[in-house]
């Protein structure tokens, strides 16, 4: 244990080199592709991340607020699931931490026995949440563990101590396409046990023009986080995008359920990458696919657990049913 977080992955130089080698290959590759495509998992450097965190604060972008008024007014429905056992409370990927805050007072005010285990790529990430989990909960348990989710959940279980209740919030199974969550849930439930629980969110469909301004915000957050994608590029792969020459454009697509975000070549225009030694052409209007953002219909979300694994136990929504909060318990033996 370094402070208070454990490195499964030793984040050494070879660790950063391969993993700017991977970023250049999925830059070659989707670069290369016809329509152009940009994998979203490449938004969050530092400032990528820092923008998001600003996305998450605009009026237009309801999920957050949505999320924050679920686990305010039901934190308790949570609480009596897990209130009889001793506990993980495991979060994939936490961010700031300021939602799971809520559920960490409450679970503290009523002396529940339970660590808070976060688990995280990133150890930057990883030693600012830690920090600001111990000087906000002095008493909290919080062993913070630096892999990629499925290591550090197998990890866990091999110490054997006590039930995993896994936090998966906002919105980011939303990012992957159908065949990609579900693999993404069935190998969650590999690693977890039976009885354990996870928390999903879910957006829901709702009416399309909300959904865009969501993407579309006023203050251009959204549109800098979409471009900040050429800006990485340039940055880490030595290339010379001109950010003026490209156009945020994000739309729902009610074929795919999915609000899809681009950017678009607003002109004939040629760009060297000098990592990868290579010019990439753009016509005019060309554009490079970045983010799949679904949205769920009720009937999807029981689809898809069902398919993977889980049992529904509870659906948390927010008073507009914007956004659900889907509890679901891990099956593993057949009754
Ligand atoms: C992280 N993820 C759930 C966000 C979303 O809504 O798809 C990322 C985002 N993209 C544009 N705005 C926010």
């Amino acid at each position: 244990m370094s402070g208070n977080y454990k490195i499964l992955s030793p984040s050494d130089l070879e660790d950063v080199a391969d993993e700017k080698r991977s970023f250049a290959l999925d830059v070659l590759v989707g670069l290369s592709e016809i329509p152009k495509r940009l994998s979203s998992r490449y938004f969050y450097d530092d400032r990528g991340s820092e923008l998001f965190q600003k996305i998450m604060d605009l009026p237009e972008y309801y999920l957050t607020n949505c999320e924050f008024e679920i686990l305010n007014t039901q934190v308790e429905i949570i609480a009596d699931l897990v209130r009889t056992h001793s506990f993980n409370l495991v979060e994939l990927g936490a961010g700031d931490g300021r939602k799971t805050s809520i559920l960490l007072e409450y679970f503290l005010q009523k002396k529940y026995k339970f660590r808070y285990v976060p688990i995280d790529i990133s150890e930057g990430a990883m030693k600012i949440l830690t920090r600001n989990m111990n000087e906000k909960f002095p008493g909290l348990k919080c062993e913070g563990i630096v892999a990629e989710y499925f290591n550090g959940l197998k990890w866990l279980n091999k110490l054997g101590e006590g039930r995993n209740f896994v936090l998966f919030l906002g919105s980011n199974l939303g990012n992957f396409n159908k065949p990609q969550s579900r693999v993404f849930l069935r190998n969650l439930w590999n690693t977890l046990n039976d009885g354990d629980y996870l928390i999903t969110g879910f957006d829901l469909k709702k009416d399309i023009d909300l959904m865009r301004q969501a993407y579309n915000d006023k203050k251009g957050i959204t549109r800098a986080f979409n471009l900040n994608l050429l800006q990485r590029i340039n940055r880490e792969l030595g290339a010379n995008f001109d950010l003026d020459k490209f156009q945020h454009y994000s739309n729902y697509d009610v074929f795919t359920g999915a609000m899809e975000s681009y950017l678009v070549s607003l002109e004939k225009q040629t760009v060297f990458i000098r990592e990868l030694g290579q010019t990439f052409n753009f016509e005019p209007w060309e554009s490079i696919h970045t983010e799949y953002s679904y949205k769920y219909l009720e009937s999807d979300i029981v689809e898809l657990a069902e398919a993977t694994g889980y049992s529904i136990v509870q659906q948390l929504y927010d008073s507009r049913h914007y956004f659900v909060d889907s509890v679901w318990r891990v099956h593993k033996i057949e009754t």
